[in-house]
């Protein structure tokens, strides 16, 4: 197999990342700019599911714009100073796109963090990079940090973690663990201990890693910046063993400290398959206890437990100090990093007030929530159409007759004709060829005082004249003198002759479930009057519904005064008719294109024009 490189990462290594790990990425720039590297680490991402383009990321406090690239060809050839590839390749398309990865001669280091990935294929991938000289890390793991020039994907965890364990620049302890969390603690062990890391990397936890402890053992062993090694090997796989052996041959002349962890399963009385899939003894020289001692005889520093493990790499570091192997270097401050807002708001460090806020339905959590109500409750509980309205309109869980009133209503008012504006301007529009959309809101738009959106004014007007102690006389004579319609009175239809069967529908319901309805009988008394001089100033549709929410309102027991007032004074009643007349509107888009109808137009004898006369100058 050809040689593999023994450097793998310095402070001008370009790495190509494939996938759309966007925050990763993001991690590895804060890293390179905390290490005060001149370029970014990532020249570009590789995701074979978006077209090419480009993301943005913050460089320090500079926004910068890092190309994507759908075909791995087109990154390779636009970026031929890349040598890294990290791959988030899921564990399904790891394998082809290390495969293809492995074609292009430039890349010499691939780290894959897929978890999973079939041992048959990762056999092949190993064989391939040994061919090639590839040097893998993974899969199965975080990666590997090399402080001051590189780090892989999240490996070093949030850039809070890389300032309090110094890996912004270069100590003299390297180390190889198999597990991405643990090396995270090595880093922090080691950064307390000594005078930081070297390079560190994690292997991964699978039966058969891409490179083992002994490759990076050796490479740290040539590595003039490292000064001592510290192994995290545990249970499982014989390659601890190597170490040792390499040990004993002079191979390795640096001090080793070293520790297997899983010494508990001998607790156990059968095997224990720890979490990673390369963690179990088959047999007794694959337990850590038996590696320990043996890597212990070799002549590597071994502690008695893991909690010893500090300890023994301070006494080896301040040995090394003494004997002026290791001189530390005198601290330089790093670049400071803006935090992200969203990191700096989950740490309580920043406030900001929202831009906007909202009490009536929360979708952040496991379950919808509708005025605090959880979605499966509003089921459970059978609420109904009107139940969710109270809580989303009014944030109330109404009592039942209410609820079913609110349905009646919206029942009433569903539709009433081609006939009416907003049908009209509905069947207009969508015979013009226009979408649902279009023509619902071109039917809506029509809806005022006039048409359908009387309820409110009819409610205020109502309860003002009511509140105010005028007899319902007073009321009409003082309307018509301010020379004020009175909204909610009066239909171009309906009359005292022909009744308007939505209201006498809605009269009954109201007068046998509404624990009172004054508001309704002062309107009642209202239209005695003003339908003796005019037949069809009745309380119309509008009126009915405007006055007897009031009522609702007002009694249900749910809302204050000032709360039901509110509702009145914001334009909640007029809601009711829009949505309910929203259904019919739709219908009659629906039965417009349904029954093919071709284009409006207004027939001229239905038009008088009144045009001026031509003047002559
Ligand atoms: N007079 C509804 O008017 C209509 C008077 C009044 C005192 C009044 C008119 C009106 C208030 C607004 C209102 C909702 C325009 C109506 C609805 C939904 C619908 C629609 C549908 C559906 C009808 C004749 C004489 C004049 C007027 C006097 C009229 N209204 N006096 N207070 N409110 N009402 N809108 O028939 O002395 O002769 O000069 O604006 O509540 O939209 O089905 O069609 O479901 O879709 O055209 O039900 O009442 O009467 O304007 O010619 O007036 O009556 O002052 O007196 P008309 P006008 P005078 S429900």
């Amino acid at each position: 197999s050809v040689t593999k490189a023994s450097t793998l990462f310095t402070k001008h290594t370009k790495a190509l990342v494939w996938g759309m790990q966007t925050r990763a990425v993001q991690g590895m720039l804060d890293f390179d700019y905390v290490c005060s590297r001149e370029e970014p680490s990532v020249s570009a991402l590789i995701y074979p599911f978006t077209g090419d383009h480009k993301q943005k990321f913050y460089w320090g406090h500079k926004e910068i714009l890092i190309p994507v690239y759908k075909n791995m060809s087109d990154a390779m050839r636009k970026h031929p100073d890349v040598d890294v590839l990290i791959s988030f390749a899921s564990l399904r398309s790891a394998f082809e796109s290390t495969m293809e990865t492995m074609q292009y001669p430039q890349i010499r280091t691939i780290a894959i963090i897929a978890e999973g990935i079939p041992e048959a294929h990762t056999r092949k991938i190993i064989k391939a990079a040994d061919e090639k000289g590839v040097t893998l890390i993974g899969p199965a793991t975080v990666g590997g940090i090399k402080p001051g020039c590189f780090k892989i994907g999240n490996t070093g965890g949030m850039l809070d973690n890389i300032l309090a364990s110094k890996l912004y620049r270069s100590g003299s302890v390297a180390y190889v663990s198999r597990s991405g969390g643990m090396s995270n603690e090595l880093n922090n062990i080691i950064s307390r201990t000594t005078d930081g890391v070297f390079e560190g990397v994690a292997i991964g936890g699978d039966r058969y890693p891409g490179s083992v402890f002994t490759d990076h053992v050796l490479r740290y062993q040539d590595t003039p910046g490292v000064k001592m090694i510290v192994v995290l090997g545990e249970i499982g796989g014989t390659e601890e063993y190597k170490i040792g052996q390499a040990i004993k041959q002079s191979r390795i002349t640096k001090p080793v400290v070293s520790w297997c962890i899983g010494t508990c399963a001998t607790m156990f009385s059968s095997e224990v398959q720890f979490g990673h899939a390369g963690a179990c003894a088959n047999q007794a020289s694959e337990t850590a206890v038996a590696k320990n001692k043996a890597l212990k005889e070799a002549g590597a520093y071994v502690p008695k437990s893991f909690d010893e493990l500090g300890e023994i790499i301070k006494s080896v570091y301040d040995g090394l100090v003494s004997k002026g192997v290791i001189q530390p270097a005198e601290e330089v401050p790093p670049p400071t990093v803006p935090m992200d807002y969203s990191w700096a708001r989950e740490l309580g460090l920043i406030r900001k007030p929202a831009s906007f806020m909202t009490s009536i339905c929360d979708e952040r959590g496991q379950e919808l929530l509708y005025a605090g109500m959880p979605i499966t409750e509003v089921f459970k509980s059978e609420i109904g159409l009107g139940g969710t309205l109270g809580l989303l309109w009014f944030q109330r869980r109404l009592p039942k007759y209410a609820c079913q009133f609110i349905e009646m209503c919206l029942m009433v008012t569903a539709d009433h004709g081609p006939a009416v504006s907003g049908a009209h301007n509905t069947i207009v529009c969508a015979r013009a060829g226009k979408d649902l959309i279009s023509s619902l809101t071109s039917g809506l738009l029509t809806i005022g005082d006039r048409f359908g959106g009387a309820l409110d004014a009819a409610a205020k007007q109502f309860s003002h004249a009511f509140d105010s102690g005028m007899l319902p006389m007073e009321f009409v004579n003082k309307m018509k003198k301010d020379g004020k319609l009175i909204m909610g009175i009066g239909h171009r239809v309906k009359s005292i002759n022909n009744p308007d069967m939505r209201v006498q529908i809605l009269k009954d319901f109201v007068k046998q479930n509404f624990p009172s309805s004054q508001l309704l009988d002062y309107a009642l008394e209202v239209e005695k009057i003003t339908t003796s001089k005019k037949p069809n100033l009745i309380l119309n549709v509008d009126g009915f519904i405007g006055v007897t929410f009031v009522d609702l309102l007002r009694t249900c027991g749910g809302f204050t005064r000032d709360e039901a007032d509110e509702f009145v004074e914001i334009g909640a009643l007029n809601g009711i008719f829009v949505l309910g007349r929203s259904m019919g509107f739709i219908g009659h888009y629906l039965d417009q294109k349904r029954l093919k109808q071709g284009l409006y137009r207004h027939p001229w004898d239905d038009i008088s024009y009144v045009l001026p006369e031509h003047m002559s100058m």
